[in-house]
């Protein structure tokens, strides 16, 4: 019968099964280390008895004869981590009385007092998963709304074309595959740093100023999107902005990410004269993968 044995097989539990490899075996390597049989090294270079394996003595070059001892100085140590996430640590860590995974599984014989946090590290990564797919599926919806009122201003926008010429202009614009970032045009974003007010005006300039007083130095007027190839609306660039002395005119980047609110998140400068700027919006929300299978709840066997 189908479901008696199922059950048998969950009652056994984690444990049971794990006692079928050796210490540090990873359950995709299991079937190299089949017990009482010569083992032969991964990379090839030997076969030794089955004895040999886990003896604390070092027999493969590769290391693959001492998965869950320090012994060769090149191996490296499974953790199951059921709960969290399975990880390969350096075997020279097992035992060194630093609790290295999250299962307790690399200090067997050390004493150190490790607590298994796995099933804690566990929910934390799901509740900040399911966080940002919230942020995700919210920020899709209004990104909806935007592409819903950029429609109806397009259509505003042809009809004063005939009336004022200059329009053209901002049609010219490239607000995105469904004009979604048409929004942004003719706003603008400040954050203020302990010494200066930075302003993003989207698809117009990027500026800095003292907080208390002096003027204003441009980082740069819109350039072009400059994502990769495939994400292309990811990225702004703002080019030709107030030269450095002895130096390149300054210009800016901006990192758009997925937010509910349109906000500039951050600046800095990453090389001289060469802004970053992190800026949310809903604009670049992609509709997110369904909830269910965004769960990492892989428990390995
Ligand atoms: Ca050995
Ligand atoms: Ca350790």
């Amino acid at each position: 019968m189908y479901c008696p044995y199922l059950l048998l097989l969950l009652s056994l539990g984690v444990s049971a099964v794990e006692v079928q490899r050796p210490r540090g075996v990873p359950l995709s390597k299991r079937q190299f280390y089949e017990e009482g049989k010569p083992f032969t090294c991964l990379d090839g270079s030997r076969t030794i008895p089955f004895d040999r394996v886990n003896d604390d003595y070092c027999d493969c070059q590769d290391g693959s004869d001492e998965p869950g001892t320090a012994a060769c100085p090149n191996g490296s140590f499974h953790c199951t981590n059921a709960g969290f996430r399975p990880a390969f640590i350096p075997s020279s860590r097992i035992n060194d009385g630093i609790c290295d995974c999250c299962d307790t599984t690399d200090e067997y014989n050390s004493g150190a007092a490790c607590q298994n946090t796995c099933r804690e590290l566990g929910r934390k990564e799901r509740e900040s998963l399911q966080k940002m797919a919230e942020i995700a599926k919210e920020g899709f919806m209004l990104k909806q709304q935007l592409i819903q009122e950029a429609k109806r201003g397009m259509t505003t926008f042809f009809c004063f074309l005939f009336v004022h010429r200059n329009i053209e202009k901002e049609i010219s614009f490239d607000f995105g595959p469904s004009a979604e970032f048409g929004y942004l045009y003719n706003q603008c974003y400040e954050l203020t740093t302990s010494e200066y007010i930075y302003r993003l005006c989207p698809f117009s300039r990027v500026s800095q100023k003292p907080k208390y007083g002096g003027s204003e130095t441009s980082l740069g007027t819109w350039g072009k999107w400059a994502g990769p190839d495939d994400n292309v609306y990811s990225v702004m660039k703002y080019e030709h902005g107030t030269g450095c002395w002895q130096g390149p005119n300054r210009s800016t980047t901006v990192k758009l990410t997925c937010g509910k609110e349109t906000v500039v998140t951050s600046t800095s400068e990453p090389s001289r004269c060469e802004y970053l700027m992190e800026f949310t919006t809903p604009a670049v929300c992609q509709e997110p993968p369904s909830l269910d299978s965004m769960h990492p709840d892989h428990e390995e066997l």
